[in-house]
């Protein structure tokens, strides 16, 4: 019954991971025996089950798997299920899980209590089977549409990156994390080299087809769970890089070079290239240095445009002189 993936490490800001084939539910009781028949009979309902027997437990589990819904009993030595629902609608990471309470047989105050708190629903004790699968059920359905509804306003349209309201949300709290943590931060902004041209040469429906390919290009040369690859804008990129240093970005970087290139889209009027090329700006920040988020995104925005300037098709980066890292070292730096 159990056998959900363990995301582990540190709560991820993103969710763009596959959806699960059948929902998580956390079912968190303090007696053994409720747990059992939850899982007797719960075992055909097309979801996944994880038990906690302990409030302390249910809400490790509950940060560590992210379920889908949580049953979440009231009455528990240690940490209540009132404190439990209280601690997960206060991390903005866990709010949107739904709660149903398991309650004792119809006492009101318990109930508007655990709905004051935030649960979306109860079920009362001894409960009936048929209400609370049903219930249960419901709320799955609507969490599943909440989350369609997040992942579509958090991605852009064209390339299915992450859009650049998702990049503000993920940048800042990262920020804040590095901050906290004394983490290094990577940016990397990413351009399309000379992209008009493409269009007036290619076609606008061409241009759109190859946003796409540097898209998933730019997305498949950062894997950890925290990097994030957004659409900034146009033709623009940007890569949110947590825990790397400039080395380790210097080395994504290179990777994203190799990666727009290997794409042998053509482009005749590409003065960097004969086929789409990119050019890179590249910020770190590690910890201790002063200045702002603001001051970052400046940073790498600064050295993209010296990439522009010194020929397309390369990158720059902390402590590069004025010609950068050249993508293809063969085509030559002479700007038209
Ligand atoms: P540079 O090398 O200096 O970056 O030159 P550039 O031509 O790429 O830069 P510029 O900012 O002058 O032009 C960007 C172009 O990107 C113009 C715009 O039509 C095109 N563009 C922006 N968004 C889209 C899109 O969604 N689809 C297509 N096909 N083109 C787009
Ligand atoms: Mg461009
Ligand atoms: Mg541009």
């Amino acid at each position: 019954m159990s056998g959900a993936a363990h995301h582990g490490g540190e709560p991820m800001t993103m969710h763009f991971a596959n959806p699960r084939p059948a929902p998580l539910v956390l079912a968190v009781d303090d007696v053994p025996a409720n747990l059992d028949v939850l899982v007797e009979h719960l075992h055909r309902e097309d979801i996944e089950l994880t038990v906690a027997i302990s409030g302390e437990e249910g809400l490790a589990l509950a940060q560590e798997l992210r379920p889908d819904l949580i049953l979440l009993d009231v009455m528990m030595p240690g940490m209540d299920g009132f404190e439990v629902c209280r601690r997960l609608k206060a991390d903005p990471e866990l709010a949107d899980i739904p709660v149903l309470f398991l309650t004792a047989a119809h006492d009101d105050v318990e109930i508007e209590r655990g709905l004051a708190l935030g649960a979306v629903d109860y079920v009362s004790k001894p409960f009936s089977l048929p209400i609370l699968k049903a219930r249960m059920h419901n709320h799955l359905a609507l969490k599943r549409k909440s989350d369609e509804l997040a992942q579509l306003a958090s991605t852009d349209g064209l390339t299915r990156v992450a859009n650049r309201r998702q990049f503000d949300i993920s940048f800042e709290s990262e920020w804040l994390r590095a901050q906290r943590h004394g983490r290094a931060l990577s940016l990397i902004v990413v351009d399309v080299d000379h992209f008009k041209r493409f269009n007036d040469r290619y076609g606008h429906a061409e241009g759109d087809q190859c946003l796409k390919r540097v898209a998933e290009a730019l997305s498949s040369c950062s894997r950890r769970p925290g990097d994030l690859v957004a659409r900034y804008g146009g033709e623009e990129f940007v890569a949110l890089l947590p825990d790397t240093d400039a080395v380790a970005a210097r080395a994504i970087g290179e990777k994203m070079l190799a990666a727009v290139s290997a794409l042998a889209i053509a482009h005749a009027d590409n003065s960097a290239c004969c086929n789409v090329s990119v050019s890179l700006g590249l910020a770190t920040v590690v910890p201790g240095e002063p200045g702002s988020a603001a001051d970052l995104l400046a940073s790498a925005d600064r050295r993209l445009y010296r990439a522009k300037a010194a020929g397309r098709n390369r990158m720059i980066g902390d402590g590069d002189g004025d010609g950068g890292t050249a993508g293809d070292p063969r085509s030559g730096g002479e700007a038209r």
